[in-house]
């Protein structure tokens, strides 16, 4: 008897997915193969999906897990490897694949769980100013825990460099109480300070705008939320970089996919490929980014 139950939804202008198990519910969008949700049976949301999301097409829902690739954030700021990788006019933030219909390739119980893979075709020489070939696959699983694993593989004949990032916004009763552990010595690009490289002290606690690319990271994170009496854990693999992000007060104004008081409710922490940590992919070679979700109460 299936263990799990797929029904189809329509928000706003995207298809999307919604898994019921015993343990959770997932939500997934058609495009950018986004998680748009999870939760873990009786428990607040792990994963945060904004109050006021827009659903659109073309546009990045301000929720879940969005896949930055084939760079991550502003293409200037990447090194120039990344940048000569793109042909285009203006390069949109955070890449090409958030936006773009993914095609569902497998949807299937196995013994740990539910695998859903998703496959991007046009990153196969057919993406807008960015000509390469590179089989671009993104696989979900869901048992007891959320694992994602975006995997790039290159097809063509000449090596290719890309950023990436799954963006993972984890959701918290409030930032302003919840704090981030392993960071604890690492060094960071104080991104809203002139991208000055600085040195971490302790934990991570948040009271204000919060922008930065972590490096040389541990394979594991934690979100402590005292509030919520739970501690999420995010194991990181292929990844030795990590962009820590909280919009606080003025940003989330100005987003219009996000509450004014939004901030507060959620953190982000993103697996990544980025600055002295992008992927040189040589002909024919792969690599995989992925994390793992899991959560206990303190
Ligand atoms: O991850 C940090 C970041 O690059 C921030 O600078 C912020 O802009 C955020 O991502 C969200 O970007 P978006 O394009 O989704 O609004």
């Amino acid at each position: 008897m299936a263990t799990f139950q797929v029904e189809t939804e329509q928000h706003g202008e995207l298809n999307c997915w919604r898994i019921t198990s015993h343990h959770a519910e997932l939500l997934i969008a058609q495009q950018g193969a986004q998680v748009l949700s999870y939760q873990r049976l009786g428990e607040p949301p792990l994963l945060w999906l904004s109050d006021q999301a827009i659903f659109r097409q073309g546009k990045s829902v301000r929720a879940g897990v969005p896949v930055c690739w084939p760079w991550f954030g502003n293409l200037q700021r990447n090194p120039q490897a990344v940048q000569a990788m793109y042909h285009g006019e203006q390069a949109p933030a955070h890449g090409l694949a958030r936006t773009r219909d993914w095609q569902l390739l497998v949807i299937e119980e196995a013994p740990e769980g539910l695998r859903i893979e998703f496959g991007l075709p046009e990153a196969q020489g057919d993406l807008p100013g960015w000509p390469h070939e590179v089989e671009l696959k993104l696989l979900i699983e869901m048992g007891t825990q959320l694992k994602m694993t975006l995997s790039s593989l290159n097809q063509g004949n000449d090596s290719v460099t890309l950023s990436q990032a799954l963006h993972s916004y984890f959701a918290v009763s409030d930032v302003r109480q919840a704090r981030v552990e392993g960071v604890d010595n690492l060094g960071y690009i104080e991104t809203l300070a002139d991208w000055e490289l600085r040195q971490q002290h302790g934990a991570l606690g948040f009271a204000g705008e919060t922008d930065r690319i972590y490096l040389q990271t541990p394979d594991v994170l934690k979100i402590v939320d005292p509030h919520w009496n739970r501690r999420i854990t995010l194991h990181s693999t292929g990844s030795r970089s990590a962009v820590i992000w909280n919009p606080w007060t003025d940003r989330a104004r100005e987003l219009a996919d996000m509450a004014d008081d939004g901030w507060q409710r959620m953190l982000c922490i993103e697996t990544a490929n980025v600055w002295d940590d992008v992927v040189t992919l040589k002909p024919g070679a792969r690599h995989s980014l992925s994390f793992t979700i899991s959560s206990e109460a303190l």
